[in-house]
């Protein structure tokens, strides 16, 4: 039994209160988390720290990053266990996936600022540059499907700009970031740096949105809980990136390469269980190879092996839209059932015949259930894709067209014949109901970042070179 403790200031506190971390494979108890509100004492560790990490060079930030990564992978194993034990992924994904990333974000942030170019706009009489100031105290609040790998992606870039961290893990997951937090105290990072603080999000997250001295709130999760954050956030004017849910297509042309496209829209349906905010659930086949698709498809389905959904409630919520689907009329052609007694798994599940605009087919549902429907023309097909109210991701599978179509794909990226292939310099981001703003490479350290400008005018009686 791990006992979860809240970080601040670089000691542990014993929480008086306290409530369970279950296991999602077996449904048994793993941890203890702390619900005790300590959110301001947080703000004020990180005050405290921020002057002095703000202090600090940008290379000399880059090379802490560094050193977290080594550490990281030092515990490559460890930290890929406890993730698994805490989400039920298969302990490979946790590995290649989930820890690898993590460190990855790390090194990634690291290197790119050893080699950001200086931003210098020259005028007639005139030079401009452009100063990148840590916004101060910053809160991040992340998710439960991929928990140390999304809060990473956060706190390396925030960290690399100078700015002291308040971070709010999920109250399902919250091992590995307090993994994080220990091995942070191990390598004598500076306390007050990075606080993590514990809980249920109504809680300690909405004191944390809703707490002045916090400058940016960097968020990732459901639709509904960001219109929350945005609400509270907006008015007291502080930055605020939502990275929110989706509903992605992935849309087969009829001169695809089934070889391709098979594997990789199974990998993008399925992978974490559906548990990923850009897993392709809504899947779109031309007419004239539907037949071959659902085949192979359905075969490859039939061989997967995938972990549980992560919690009692979310695995009813999602078993409720395939009681929703059959309601709708949906013919289900592969799963459809809890798969076992213990935990919280789910058959991989496949469901055909529902119009696109469906609520199965537009709501998010986030688990191991795809809907598969039929078009007969390219434009009837982006159509199709645009019609949710989300707009993040999506994959286009095609030996001619793919980038083509992909340019009316309403949604912040679309992959071609591929799928989760990323490089972190590019914007990652939603539109439409799926956020606000972008992450990645220069756009993370813009918004980690206040930009200033300094002009200075030339002297005229100086010679200019
Ligand atoms: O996420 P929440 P939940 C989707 C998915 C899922 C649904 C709900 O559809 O079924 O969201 O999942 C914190 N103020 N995604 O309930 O509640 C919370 O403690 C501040 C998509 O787990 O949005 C957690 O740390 N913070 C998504 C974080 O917000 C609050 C990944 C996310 O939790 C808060 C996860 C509040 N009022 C779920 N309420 C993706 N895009 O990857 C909660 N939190």
């Amino acid at each position: 039994m791990i006992e979860v403790e809240n970080l601040i200031g670089g000691e542990y506190s014993t929480a008086a209160e306290s409530f369970d971390d279950i296991c999602p494979s077996d449904g048994s108890i793993i941890a203890s988390i702390p619900r005790t509100m300590m959110v301001d004492d947080a703000v004020k560790a990180a005050e405290n720290a921020q002057p002095g990490w703000g202090a600090l060079s940008l290379e000399q930030r880059a090379d802490w990053l560094d050193k977290i990564a080594d550490a990281l992978e030092s515990q490559h194993r460890q930290l890929a266990e406890l993730e698994a034990l805490d989400t039920g992924k298969p302990l490979e994904v946790a590995m290649e996936v989930d820890i690898s990333r993590s460190i990855e974000n790390f090194r990634f942030f690291a290197e790119f600022s050893r080699n950001m170019p200086e931003e210098v706009f020259e005028m007639e009489d005139a030079t401009n540059t452009v100063l990148r100031k840590p916004v101060g105290v910053v809160g991040l609040i992340s998710p439960w499907n991929l928990p140390l790998y999304l809060l990473t992606w956060k706190v390396a870039p925030a960290l690399l700009m100078g700015n002291t961290i308040i971070a709010k893990p999920s109250e399902i997951t919250p091992l590995t970031a307090h993994r994080l937090g220990q091995i942070l105290c191990e390598i004598g990072f500076p306390a007050g740096v990075v606080n993590i603080v514990h809980g249920y999000g109504p809680e300690i997250g909405q004191s944390l949105v809703e707490h002045p001295a916090v400058k940016a709130i960097s968020f990732t999760g459901g639709t509904a809980t960001g219109r929350l954050v945005a609400r509270t956030a907006a008015p007291m004017f502080k930055k605020l990136s939502l990275e929110l849910g989706g509903k992605n297509s992935s849309i087969i042309l009829d001169d695809a390469d089934l070889g391709l496209a098979v594997p990789g829209v199974v990998r993008a349906g399925f992978l974490n269980s559906g548990q990923i905010c850009l897993c392709g659930s809504r899947i779109l086949v031309h007419s004239s190879i539907y037949d071959e698709f659902l085949e192979s498809f359905l075969a490859a389905v039939s061989e997967l092996k995938i972990g549980p959904v992560i919690s009692e409630n979310h695995m009813a919520k999602v078993l409720s839209f395939i009681d929703l689907a059959v309601a709708e009329g949906g013919d289900i052609v592969a799963g459809g059932l809890r798969s076992e007694d213990d935990g919280f798994h789910i058959e991989a599940t496949v469901i055909t015949g529902l119009s696109h605009d469906s609520r199965t087919a537009t709501e998010e549902i986030f688990g191991p259930v795809v809907t598969i429907h039929r078009f007969d023309s390219d434009a009837e097909a982006v159509e199709m894709a645009n019609c949710t109210d989300y707009g993040l991701a999506g994959s286009v599978w095609s030996k001619n067209r793919g980038e083509e179509l992909a340019k009316q794909i309403e949604s912040g990226m679309v992959w071609v014949n591929t799928w989760l292939h990323r490089d972190l310099r590019v914007p990652f981001g939603g539109i439409k109901d799926s956020g606000v703003g972008r992450e990645g490479g220069m756009w993370s350290l813009g918004f980690f970042s206040e930009a200033i400008n300094i002009c200075v005018k030339h002297n005229d009686l100086q010679a200019r070179v």
